[in-house]
């Protein structure tokens, strides 16, 4: 072999090394950035600020605080959930039809957002409301982050599936998954209107 074409074989390697090394520095920061939700249940959420996001506010009397942030991501729609001061156990969450809190009881945000007209249920399972994210559960120091992604939401769009101008509301029980409308979730202990 001569020796320019083993330099440029060596060059070559170098770069190549060298890309491979930067490529691995910027994913271990990345990971530790993103560690805490991926942690959780496996999602990937997107660095930067969301997409639309909602305050939660107590109703109900409660004590609940919380934040609900919506990203977009290729064509996904990530929710990260966090609540605080909440009483511990499962809690239902849902999109309601109306961004409007004003109600003490939360009621004025109306029933389950459903633009498709069907069953209430579980998510993913024959039929279930577009509103209907499911459960989560609140520790024992009233804490929560649920995250949860869907492809089925859009964000802005204008179309029947656009998140913005809707609620989202905590509820005082669990969602059984079955009971018509409702889940039988009991009342409306936090709101907050996406947008
Ligand atoms: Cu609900
Ligand atoms: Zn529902």
């Amino acid at each position: 072999m001569q020796m320019r074409t083993l330099f440029v074989i060596l060059s070559f390697a170098i770069v190549l090394i060298a890309a491979a090394g930067c490529d691995k520095a910027h994913q271990a920061a990345a990971e530790h950035a993103e560690a805490a939700h991926d942690a959780l249940e496996g999602v990937h959420v997107p660095e930067g600020d969301p997409t639309v996001s909602a305050t939660v506010d107590a109703k109900s009397g409660s004590t609940l605080t919380g934040s609900a942030e919506f990203y977009e991501n290729d064509g996904m729609i990530i929710l990260v959930l966090k609540v605080q001061n909440a009483p511990p156990g499962v809690h239902a969450v849902h999109l309601h039809d109306v961004g409007d809190c004003s109600a003490d009881d939360g009621t004025s945000a109306g029933g389950h957002w459903n633009p498709t007209a069907v069953d209430h249920g579980a998510w993913g399972g024959e039929a279930f409301h577009l509103g209907d994210i499911g459960n989560f559960e609140v520790d024992e120091t009233g804490a929560a982050e649920h995250t949860f992604n869907t492809d089925l939401w859009s964000i802005g769009s204008g179309d029947a599936n656009d998140i913005v101008g809707r609620a989202i509301i905590i509820h005082e029980k669990q969602d059984d998954l079955t009971s018509q409308p409702t889940g039988a979730a009991g009342g409306r202990i936090g709101c907050g209107v996406v947008g």
